[in-house]
């Protein structure tokens, strides 16, 4: 056939989902058709505008020698043509939809492809070419035959070919555009990236192979039994050996089973089998429903300690493989994480297949923001505007038709971010109408008006707990519907802080059904200089920086310290315990399963090293069963100091996400308290030449600056308040509490002077007086370092007392000083990872060491990080620090200066001096970069405060 000689472009710019492509249906591995991946190396071409190239490259015989090779799947931005552009919710380009601009990246995909030696005869069957994921809008040829265009970037589309199919040399050419009419309903806050992203696969359709189906596995719990019945477009058997199901499609069984739930995933292998095809299938049998204002699953509420999961992978953008999904999915249950929400569109169809097999509640949410238009009043939102009613629809049914046949997807979201209007109602009654098992999720709407559940995402915690209480009022509606924080806790830079106080709101409530925090992972891009890019990187005209880098894991996977704290404040099990009374009180906290599945271990620790261990013995509680069991008596001949219980609770055997003794919960009961160090001031000041001398202290007789311990040198020791500040402390505009991190720059907090009043030696003590305070403001810190020594050991006691109109909280409130050798540093106290005030639930107390370059927690934003809270005692450089009280310990290779100043990791470079920062006290973290602030009993509030630490020389000595 012949093509036309001029590019029709219009289809860009059309409001409607595209032409040419099959009905929608699920996604399935058939155990006997052959198919062909066709990914791999791909021609590659990019234009500039939609229309700069002709279609003749889809004819045969074209001469694509000179183009590049892009690897499909992936995205051409990341693969050396064009770059990535990162926006949050605001166009990347002028809002006049269906209009996009000329400058519209384009880039044709060439393969050539042969059938492989087992293909069929073509003559049988015909044959289905399937994109599971293009963006943003794709037209398609097969042998210089047009088969249509395409929008709808994360969801598949099929076309049939096989009437076009040679056994040798067929052409497939793809063009895909950056931009379409498309892009105005994936305003997702995340990278722009076109590209063939997902794979592409030629499917084998024998005759009489399956078409459309749909399980329906329905779990009674009075009854202990499963009804199957899967209906199919093409008739056939249903299989399911396990249970002696042997059943016509479009009947149905009853049988007693055992039911799918995220603790318990237990799924039957099954077969639906059509005159053409063996279609294998993973049927868990569970029941959704919304009952008596809860959801409930077989029966019983569900409390979801969810993420939402964004498609991230730091050199793939959104092509995952299936190793990156698994370790997701690993990485989740190992957390104790039991929910996701596919933030904001359906995910790669094989993470829902192993949502299944590992159990994870699933929101699965469609392909749908319009938030830009949030800009204008949301005028022209294209959800409000019946012209559009069709790809909103056309979305709806590729999410559900693909995903039906998944246990895990308990909740249809019908986007994200799109304001209100017809067009989201006609996608609720469209998805109710089509499956009436599931409930229907979307944020957006106050009033609840399509939905089955009141989500709302950032709510504070005392909205939450007024929500709880039903007195929020709202709609007649939303007042008996269920409550889930769909985003909650902006897991950006360092934080989130106040998880453990929302799960405790969670925890309290019935309404509350828990939350979903935001996000799974940053979306750092990686970068040869830069370690890892984010928003403005890449040159982008318009961008959010590092607002895109707000996740649990780091762009490597690597879990973030929040990740760690949200494990500990979702444990599936409490462990709390009384010394007094040598009890400890277990409570399973999960929804279906029992205990039989972990072992408990108690181990008995004095100055955080163990003296004994040993099993404890549970029973095996049912879901939301307490009992408190008995520990050992202390054991005999235990040395004295501060003693502490820690109870286990681990996996009994190997689980397919864990091994055995994997942690899952933990408890610590203290036993004895700690002394506080003292020191005998019994040493006298004694002036030399130029210095004074105290015990193991040198100073300077002039200022008063500690200059050595012992032979170690130290310096600049005095007063610090200031912390690079967190994205958290900056906070985003749009949120209602006082942004600090901006207060402490404009008062001057980052730019502190030290006024010295006095140096006085004195009979017993050193004391040094002085008031630190900023250029232009009239607050000031009136602080005195008062030392003294019994001759061995030195005590520096620091009081503070603020002077003036205080009316913001301080960032930190500590010393800090410079050594110049340290690398080893090891202490007694919480750990192993970073905490503060209010992300300390993961704090454990033990013995702990570390080198300084891993104290370091690497926000790809650098700001404060890595402080260890509850330090009884650290060692580093030579130097043991005792704290009475406990203190904060961070030390880095760089100053709290360059670390504020630093854009990237890689602006840190390690300088000669290991600054240490000893803290009596840090603000909390918060959640405010999108959503509160710290709660008021984790502000540092600027008022008179007393601490001390005793300085030694450590016993063994340190080498850098
Ligand atoms: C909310 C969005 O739903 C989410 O996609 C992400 O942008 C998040 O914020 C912030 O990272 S919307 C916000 C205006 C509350």
């Amino acid at each position: 056939m012949s093509l036309s000689t001029h590019t029709v472009t219009d289809y860009v710019e059309d409001v409607s989902p595209g032409s040419g492509a099959l009905p929608p249906r699920p996604w399935y591995a058939s155990s006997d058709a052959t198919r062909l991946s066709l990914n791999g190396a791909w021609r590659f071409r990019l234009s500039p505008t939609a229309d700069a190239e002709d279609d003749s490259f889809a004819e045969e015989g074209y001469d694509a020698g000179g183009w590049a090779e892009v690897q499909v799947p992936g995205h051409w931005v990341l693969q050396g043509h064009g770059s990535p552009i990162y926006t949050n919710h605001l166009y990347p380009f002028p809002v006049d939809p269906p209009r996009v601009p000329t400058e519209n990246p384009t880039g044709d995909h060439l393969r050539v492809f042969d059938l492989p030696q087992d293909w069929p005869d073509l003559a049988e069957g015909g044959a289905v070419l399937r994109f599971d994921g293009v963006e943003s809008c794709a037209r398609v040829w097969l042998n210089g035959t047009d088969l249509g265009e395409f929008k709808g970037s994360r969801l598949p589309h099929e076309f049939a070919v096989g009437h076009l199919l040679r056994s040798a040399g067929n052409v497939l050419a793809v063009r895909v555009h950056q931009w379409s009419a498309g892009s105005y309903l994936e305003d997702q806050d995340q990278w722009w990236l076109p590209g063939i992203f997902r794979d592409v696969t030629l499917l084998h359709r024998p005759a009489g192979s399956a078409l459309d189906f749909f399980v329906h596995a329905s779990y009674d719990h009075r009854a202990g039994t499963g009804t199957l019945r899967v209906d199919s477009d093409v008739a056939g058997r249903v299989t399911v050996s396990e249970l002696g199901i042997d059943l016509a499609t479009g009947e149905s069984a009853t049988v007693p089973v055992e039911p799918w739930s995220a603790e318990t995933p237990r799924l039957y292998t099954g077969e639906l089998a059509t005159a053409g095809e063996r279609v294998p299938l993973r049927i868990g049998f569970r029941t959704v429903a919304l009952s008596d204002g809860l959801i409930r699953v077989n029966g019983r509420p569900v409390l979801f300690k969810g993420v939402n999961r964004h498609e991230w992978h730091a050199e793939k953008g959104r092509a995952l493989d299936l190793a990156t999904m698994r370790e997701d999915v690993l990485l989740m249950k190992r957390h104790n994480v039991n929910a996701v929400r596919t933030s904001h569109y359906p995910p790669h169809p094989a993470f829902l297949d192993l949502c299944d097999e590992y159990g994870l509640w699933v929101i699965d949410e469609c392909d749908l923001e319009t938030h830009g238009f949030t800009e204008q009043g949301w005028r022209d939102n294209p959800v409000d505007d019946d012209r559009w009613t069709p790809a909103l629809l056309d979305r709806a049914a590729r999410m559900v038709e693909r995903d039906k046949n998944h246990p895990s997807v308990v909740l249809w979201s019908l986007g994200n971010e799109a304001g209100t209007g017809r067009g989201l109602t006609a996608m609720a009654q469209w998805i109710k109408s089509r499956d009436a098992s599931r409930l229907v999720h979307y944020e957006g709407d106050p009033t609840c008006r399509d939905t089955d559940v009141y989500a709302r995402m950032y709510a504070d915690h005392a909205e939450v707990e007024r929500i709880g209480q039903g007195l929020d009022g709202g709609t007649h509606k939303r007042r008996r519907l269920p409550f889930i924080q769909c985003e909650y806790a902006h897991a950006m830079g360092n934080g989130p802080g106040g998880l453990a106080d929302y799960q405790r709101l969670f925890e309290s409530y019935d309404r509350l059904q828990g939350g979903f925090v935001w996000e799974w992972i940053d979306h750092g891009i990686a970068h040869p200089e830069l370690g890892h890019a984010y928003g403005g990187d890449f040159g982008e005209e318009l961008h959010d920086g590092n607002f895109v880098c707000d996740g649990l894991l780091f762009p490597d996977r690597q879990p973030s310290p929040g990740l760690v704290e949200f494990k500990k404040v979702i444990e599936p099990v409490g462990i709390a315990g009384d010394a007094g009374d040598g009890t400890v009180r277990i409570t399973n906290k999960q929804d279906f399963a029992d205990l039989s599945a972990l072992a408990f271990s108690w181990s008995y620790e004095v100055e955080g090293e163990p003296v004994r261990c040993g099993t404890l013995s549970v029973p095996e509680l049912a879901p939301g069963e307490s009992a408190e069991v008995k520990l050992p008596a202390p054991p005999d001949g235990a040395p004295a100091g501060e003693a502490h219980w820690t109870v286990r609770a681990v996996l009994a055997a190997d689980t397919p996400w864990a091994p055995r003794d994997h942690v899952v919960a933990w408890g610590q009961v203290p036993v004895a308290q700690r002394q506080t160090p003292t020191v005998a001031a019994t040493a006298r000041p004694v002036s030399g030449d130029g210095v004074i001398s105290l015990g193991p202290g040198t100073f300077d007789a002039r200022t008063g600056a500690l200059k050595a311990v012992g032979g170690v040198p130290v310096c600049g020791l005095r007063l610090d308040v200031w912390r690079a500040t967190t994205d958290n402390d900056d906070g985003a505009p749009w949120q209602p509490d006082l942004r600090y991190g901006l207060l402490w720059r404009k008062l001057g907090l980052h730019r502190m002077r030290h006024r010295l009043d006095a140096v006085e030696r004195g009979a017993d003590a050193l004391t040094v007086r002085t008031r630190v305070a900023a250029a232009a403001w009239e607050m000031g810190l009136s602080t005195v370092y008062r030392w003294t020594s019994d001759g061995d050991r030195l005590r520096l006691k620091v009081s503070v007392t603020p002077e003036g109109d205080w009316t913001v909280p301080l960032p930190r409130l500590g010393v800090r000083f410079g050594l110049s050798a340290a690398d080893r540093v090891q202490w007694y106290g919480g750990g192993p990872g970073e905490a503060y005030p209010d992300s300390r639930t993961a704090s454990r107390v033990g013995r702990w060491q570390s080198t300084v370059d891993d104290l370091q927690t690497p926000y790809v934003r650098p700001q404060e990080n890595g402080a260890r809270a509850d330090v009884r005692w650290a060692e580093l450089g030579g130097l043991r620090i005792e704290g009475a009280p406990e203190f904060f310990l961070t030390a880095r290779r760089w100053t709290t200066e360059q670390l504020d100043a630093a854009t990237h990791r890689t602006d840190l470079v390690p300088g000669d001096t290991v600054w240490v920062n000893l803290d009596h006290a840090q603000h909390g973290l918060g959640s405010q970069s999108c959503g509160p602030g710290p709660l008021p009993p984790y502000h540092l509030r600027a008022e008179p405060a007393a601490f001390s630490f005793v300085f030694s020389t450590a016993p063994a000595p340190q080498t850098s």
